[in-house]
């Protein structure tokens, strides 16, 4: 993540809400959450356990899983999106992303902040990415549409039934079309994105799995219901839960 200079000019306050809390690109690099070795150590444990049935999503594991309620703790990501957020932080989802390598498993541009039960509100919520294996261009890592996120959130669709294991996509069009912006990341770092970045990630070509949790958090008052049901919050840090 880049350092505001001490240098430069203010933001006005219309240009914090266009571009959001992660600045104009929408998005920035979080750098070693974790050692490689460390995450690549529990993507190791993730592999052996979901290859037998080549189980390619898991959905909240930090709900159920000591290994995810763990890393939705760990400090150094805690601290990055406290200072994106503020002190008061909960994981409102996870969401666990296996992709073997050769098998077909698009994930189509969407925005994480958006679904039929709530709306995140960008100011007071955040995505980290964290990636336990490398990702990369070869094994499926993310891309972004830099900047999307000023155009805030737009129209979805669920996707037809592909049959695919992480369910049918709430899938997002862009206008004009694009390939968007490839962002490797190495094992043990991730991405922060603002929660209406537009995404997606391509199937894995590579030798081994890929494996990536998408981690939404919250500050309070940071969650829009849509369809009136509770959203189910796992407090990490702070009051007003
Ligand atoms: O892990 C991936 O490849 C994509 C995950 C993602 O975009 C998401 O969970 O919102």
């Amino acid at each position: 993540m880049p350092e505001p200079s001490p240098t430069a000019p203010a933001r006005s306050v219309n240009a914090v809400v266009d571009d959001g809390l992660l600045g104009p690109a929408g998005y920035g690099q979080l750098h070693r959450w974790t050692a490689p070795a460390t995450a690549r150590a529990r993507a190791a444990e993730l592999v052996a356990a979901h290859r037998g049935a080549l189980r390619e999503v898991v959905r909240n594991p930090h709900a159920e899983e000591d290994w995810a309620q763990a890393l939705v703790r760990v400090p150094r990501l805690v601290n990055e999106v406290q200072r994106l957020i503020g002190a008061s932080i909960a994981v409102e989802n996870t969401f666990l992303v296996v992709k073997w390598p050769g098998r077909d498993f698009e994930v189509p541009w969407h925005q994480d902040g958006i679904n039929d039960r709530l709306e995140l509100d960008p100011l007071r919520a955040v995505t980290a990415w964290v990636a336990l294996t490398d990702a990369d261009l070869t094994t499926g890592c993310l891309h972004v549409v830099p900047g999307s996120q000023q155009g805030g959130y737009l129209p979805y669709e669920r996707e037809f039934a592909t049959g695919a294991a992480r369910g049918r996509a709430l899938g997002t069009r862009v206008s004009p079309p694009t390939r968007g912006v490839p962002v490797p990341v190495a094992a043990g770092s991730g991405v922060l994105m603002d929660t209406r970045l537009v995404h997606r990630s391509h199937s894995n070509q590579g030798d081994g799995a890929r494996i990536g949790l998408n981690i939404r958090y919250v500050a309070p008052g940071g969650i829009r219901r849509r369809d009136g049901s509770n959203p189910s919050l796992h407090p990490i840090s702070g009051s007003g839960w």
